[in-house]
Parts: structure tokens; sequence; C-alpha cells
């Protein structure tokens, strides 16, 4: 009972390591630079310096890469953040692009 012989396949010799995501801030003219450092220094657990620099880099650039994660937690991390952005009533947009 419960140990029939049950014929396993295989094991496969090695798992896929998981798709990659890149999670993104983008610029707009209206939230304000401390928010920015604050939404970086409390979703991705940077410090104020690094946190600054990122803020810095969207606001110049357009755009920065602020982590790379799983599927899962990078869509996690952008909704949270979005989520977090219009509670504030700021237009602060984050995304999730497939990293190569
Ligand atoms: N451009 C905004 C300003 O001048 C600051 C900002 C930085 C907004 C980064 C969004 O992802 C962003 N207040």
């Amino acid at each position: 009972e419960g140990d029939h012989d049950v014929a396993l396949a295989p094991a496969k010799a090695r798992v896929k390591p998981p798709a990659m995501y890149q999670v993104l801030l983008l610029n707009d003219d209206f939230t304000p630079m401390d928010f920015v450092v604050e939404v970086l220094e409390k979703f991705f657990s940077m410090g104020t310096d690094q946190a600054t620099q990122v803020m810095l880099m969207v606001h110049t650039q357009g755009k920065a890469v602020c982590g790379v994660f799983s599927k899962d937690v990078a869509e996690t991390k952008a909704r949270q953040i979005n989520e977090y952005s219009r509670e504030f009533q700021h237009p602060l947009l984050c995304k999730t692009i497939k990293a190569d």
C-alpha cells in the first residue's frame, strides 16, 4: 500500500537557471526626487548614496535598471512600486523587461 513499483523517469542532469528580468524605473517631470530615492531604498534595499546615484541616472538618462530578478520577483516589485507611487499620487512608473 503506497509502495507500488512505479517507474520514475530519470532525473534531469541539471535544471535551467530561471529567466531573469530587469526592473526599470522611468523618468517623469513630476515625481519628487526625494520620493524616488525613498522608493529605491525601500524596495531595493539600497543605501542613500546608491539610491541617489540611480535616481539621478533615471533623471538624466530617462531610465535605469534598479535590479535583476526572477520573473515573479521582478513583476511583484514593479507592481508594488507602481501601487505605492499611486498611493502618494505620483506618476512614477516601474516596469520589467526580460534580460538577455
Ligand atoms: N525628473 C523628476 C524631477 O525632476 C525626478 C525623477 C527621477 C522622477 C527619477 C522619476 O524615476 C524618476 N522631479
